[in-house]
């Protein structure tokens, strides 16, 4: 294959042992590339340049780097359109969601790059006389990131700028289904000259390359965002090796609306929260728990709104949400859309149709009168499928928003301070939202969750070094 995309592996393009096919979900017929699938003597290769790479790149201090995620981030930002195009080609994100989310990668890398020259530390008295102690943060070594489809440019950013950032070396496995966008990052990076063997890509299967990171003894450290049972194994197999883990997983986060909610923001917060990027975001907002009194006039506004929305490719500038990203999702989303029926909701939308170019086209789907134990309430969908249950009061609604396996994200429309307060004070989740999107975060606070969602110290912002650095305290006696 002539013009096939390769991994970068101690700054050297290599092939893998094959190629796979990049198809545009909005368009079958849309080949976008070949990509190098690695293996795990890649993995081994780029472990080892990472290891030797490391020590005279943290020679340079920190100025090199934050120079280095200053000079990434300007480059990203000159090349936002094509980035973006190829984001929403491959992954099925409307063109100005695309753009904007290449955007936020510039804004991670920019952000990280001063956070480089930000490394601080402690000076704290001893108990003992003549003896200084400091605490200072020090790179962790060779740190795995394993990134998912949904997004293809903001997550790598937020796992390799921090990274980079602290002084670690990195290996990027992206998605199988989004190599592209990563590819694109990756040339990036080595143009702007980071040094070979501190930033390597990887492409190729979880099963393969995933499983490579997670086992090679060089790697220290895994940051992962994917399904939770991929995060399950990781953290078992990460274990075996004593690595530090970092995984962000999935979410069935609650959005709450009150009876004195103002409608003009709970149904645009809940048709963006559960509907936009195709619903799928592990923030989206698939639980709508409405309180009774206002439970009629927010479902009947809500599907009027939903049902307005315009699905299509995701280079049309008339669609407002993408397709689906790929064949298995959207198997799953219809498997899901049956058993809310089979469960007892009435279904609205959630079926397939078929555009002008053959790609995985879903209508958003609403499923009424949905119970919090059915299992269209308690399992990640991750499609444009939102279940309404309907609640009493303030006390029963929150009840009904913690009673999940998952912690990521929870959101509540109202009016009042007091109710405000004590959802965010009672919500069990890493991120509350009042009178805004469960989705859709900032890029420089910490991101995260509680239960099933999250597990390790948190993402974004400066909390981030808390994953990418460890600690050492050092004792000294002045004699
Ligand atoms: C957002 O809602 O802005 O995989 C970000 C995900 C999350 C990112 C969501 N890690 O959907």
């Amino acid at each position: 294959m002539t013009n096939a995309h390769l991994n970068l592996i101690d700054g050297i393009w290599m092939p893998g042992d094959h190629l796979t096919e990049n198809r545009n979900p909005s368009d079958l017929s849309d080949l976008i590339g070949h990509y190098a699938a690695g293996t795990a003597a890649d993995v081994d290769r780029a472990a080892q340049a990472a290891t030797g790479a490391l020590p005279a790149w943290l020679a340079k201090g920190p100025l090199a780097r934050a120079e280095l995620l200053d000079r990434i981030a300007r480059r990203i930002d000159a090349e936002a359109e094509v980035i973006g195009r190829m984001l929403a080609r491959e992954e099925g994100k409307i063109l100005p969601e695309a753009v904007a989310e290449v955007r936020r990668a510039a804004q991670i890398f920019r952000f990280f790059g001063g956070e480089a020259l930000r490394i601080a530390g402690d000076a704290i008295a001893s108990v003992r006389p003549d003896v200084d102690i400091t605490v200072t943060r020090e790179p962790l070594g060779v740190i795995g990131l394993i990134t998912p489809w949904n997004f293809p440019a903001a997550i790598p950013a937020w796992k390799v700028a921090p990274a980079l950032a602290f002084g670690n070396a990195v290996i990027l496995k992206p998605a199988d289904l989004v190599p592209g966008t990563a590819q694109m990052l990756a040339r990036i990076i080595h143009e702007e000259g980071c040094p070979a063997g501190i930033f390597n890509l990887v492409m190729g299967p979880g099963s393969v390359v995933g499983h490579a990171l997670v086992h090679h003894p060089l790697v220290t450290a895994i940051s992962f965002t994917g399904s939770v049972t991929t995060g399950r194994a990781i953290a078992r197999s990460a274990a075996e090796g004593m690595k530090k883990v970092q995984l962000e997983m999935g979410g069935k986060n609650p959005m709450v609306v009150l009876d004195d909610a103002d409608l003009d923001i709970a149904v645009p917060a809940c048709v963006n929260g559960a509907y936009f990027s195709t619903g799928q975001r592990c923030t989206a907002s698939s639980r709508l728990i409405v309180q009774s009194g206002i439970h009629d006039a927010f479902v009947a506004r809500l599907t009027g709104a939903m049902q307005d929305l315009r699905v299509g490719h995701a280079l049309d500038g008339d669609s407002q949400i993408g397709p689906v990203a790929s064949a298995a999702q959207l198997q799953g989303n219809l498997d899901y859309v049956a058993l809310a029926r089979a469960e007892g909701c009435e279904v609205i939308g959630g079926d397939t149709f078929d555009g002008p170019t053959e790609g995985f086209f879903q209508r958003p789907a609403l499923f009424l009168n949905a119970r919090n134990d059915m299992r269209v309430s308690r399992e990640e969908i991750f499609g444009p499928c939102a279940a309404v249950i309907r609640v009493d009061s303030f006390d029963e609604a929150l009840a009904v928003a913690n009673d999940t396996d998952f912690g990521l994200s929870a959101g509540i429309c109202t009016a009042s301070l007091k109710h405000a307060r004590a959802f965010r004070q009672g919500a069990k989740a890493g991120m509350v939202m009042v009178n805004l999107p469960t989705a859709g975060v900032d890029f420089h606070v910490p991101f995260g969750g509680t239960k099933g969602s999250s597990h390790g110290p948190r993402e974004q912002g400066r909390y981030a070094a808390e994953f990418f650095t460890t600690i050492k305290t050092s004792y000294s006696f002045a004699g």
